[in-house]
């Protein structure tokens, strides 16, 4: 059988150190690509991680970045992988108002690059790639959100986002490229970047039970998303390379509930129920028991376009990879939960 080697830009982010564990299992030779950074930048890989001196080593790691074509080319020169996940990404929706350009070189052009260097290498037959899309490509359009739904993207990010999504199919048809994407809506765990408003909610719990934090300040709290599990969404990416044609695929929960829900559920798990009172940036979350404010409102967290709700459609997935969400939205904040009260 031939040897299955992964290729994994973004390894060091949520989804790519997720994605690593899962492919050494499966008992692939696994490669990522990582930034420079002036501090280490791998902790969510270091367990699986060995010294390369070690017999076997499973994982190997090199520099690049999707913004330096000659970096890309010539790690997928020297791997000649036979999947590429292309997960790297600037992909916070926030950050991406306030750093269009980069997002878009990164984001938009970083696929193209990669893209363009199969094609060049001349390995479009002996390489998958699956692209990262995202339910923010949606934007304004309203729920459910299905492959066929129209995607008016509401951000930099969703933009650029967009153009890698359409580039992908683009390879596809016109170079016969095996260009999958999957079209995941948010997906969380205990590893999901801390700035995000999931990890935010669970870390600012944990900081303002150990005394760290006195509040947790959030923007807008009416905003729905479909929130999933990243251990069930990287099953569903490697899913979408072993079907045999190369396709698109919405990844979803079928569900979705408020940022507000998100903050009731969550405290209520650590024995604190939340009233609301107050409007706008005057809002407070507060324990009606003890009078003791828990959430306050910083218009710095507000976006410029809002994206107010999303909740995908998962059919086509379920019918053709026998893909379905396993993890319930509790049982994920609760894992959440449980990491930062420990740490
Ligand atoms: P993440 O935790 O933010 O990880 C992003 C990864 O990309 C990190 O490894 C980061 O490296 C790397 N990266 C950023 N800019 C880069 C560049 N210019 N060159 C090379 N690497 C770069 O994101 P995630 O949540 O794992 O998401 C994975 C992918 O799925 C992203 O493309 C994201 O846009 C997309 N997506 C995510 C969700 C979600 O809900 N999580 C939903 C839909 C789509 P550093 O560690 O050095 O920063
Ligand atoms: O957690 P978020 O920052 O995620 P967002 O914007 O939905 O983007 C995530 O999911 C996308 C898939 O749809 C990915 F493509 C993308 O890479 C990323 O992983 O914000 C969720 C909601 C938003 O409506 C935001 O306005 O929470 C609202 N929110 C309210 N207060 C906040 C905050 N978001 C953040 N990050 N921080 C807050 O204080």
């Amino acid at each position: 059988m031939k040897k299955k080697i992964a290729l994994i830009t973004g390894i060091t982010g949520q989804d790519g150190s997720i994605l690593a564990k899962f492919l050494l299992k499966k008992n692939y030779e696994v490669h990522g690509i990582k930034r420079r950074s002036s501090s280490f930048n791998t902790q969510r890989i270091d367990d699986i991680y060995n010294d390369l001196h070690e017999p076997n080593p499973k994982l190997f790691l090199h520099y690049g970045d999707l913004t330096d074509f000659s970096s890309i080319i010539n790690v997928i020169k020297k791997v000649k992988p036979t999947e590429i996940y292309n997960l790297a990404a600037q992909s916070h929706v926030q950050v991406s108002f306030e750093t269009p350009e980069y997002t878009a070189n990164a984001d938009a052009i970083g696929t193209l690059r990669i893209l363009e260097a199969i094609r060049i290498l001349n390995l479009k037959k002996s390489i998958k790639f699956y692209q990262a899309s995202t339910s923010e490509m949606y934007g304004t359009t309203p729920p459910p959100q299905d492959e066929n739904s129209p995607m008016k993207p509401a951000s930099p990010y969703g933009a650029a986002k967009l153009y890698a999504h359409w580039i992908t199919k683009n390879y596809r048809t016109s170079y016969k490229m095996f260009a999958s994407t999957g079209i995941l809506f948010n997906h969380e765990g205990p590893s999901r970047g801390e700035t995000f408003v999931s990890r935010k909610i669970t870390m600012g719990i944990a900081n303002i039970l150990k005394k760290k934090q006195k509040y947790l300040y959030l923007g807008n709290l009416d905003a729905f998303r479909d929130w999933g599990d990243a251990r069930d969404y990287v099953k569903a990416m490697w899913k979408i390379l072993q079907y045999k044609k190369p396709d698109d695929f919405v990844i979803a929960t079928g569900k979705s509930y408020s940022v507000r829900k998100f903050v009731e559920i969550s405290f209520s798990l650590v024995g604190i129920k939340i009233s609301w009172k107050g409007k706008g940036l005057k809002e407070i979350g507060y324990d009606k028991k003890t009078n003791r404010t828990y959430i306050r409102i910083d218009s710095k967290y507000f976006r410029p376009q809002e994206v107010d709700h999303l909740r995908g459609s998962f059919k086509k997935a379920k019918k053709t990879l026998d893909w379905k969400p396993q993890i319930k939205f509790e049982e994920m904040i609760k894992d959440m939960l449980d990491k930062d009260l420990k740490n």
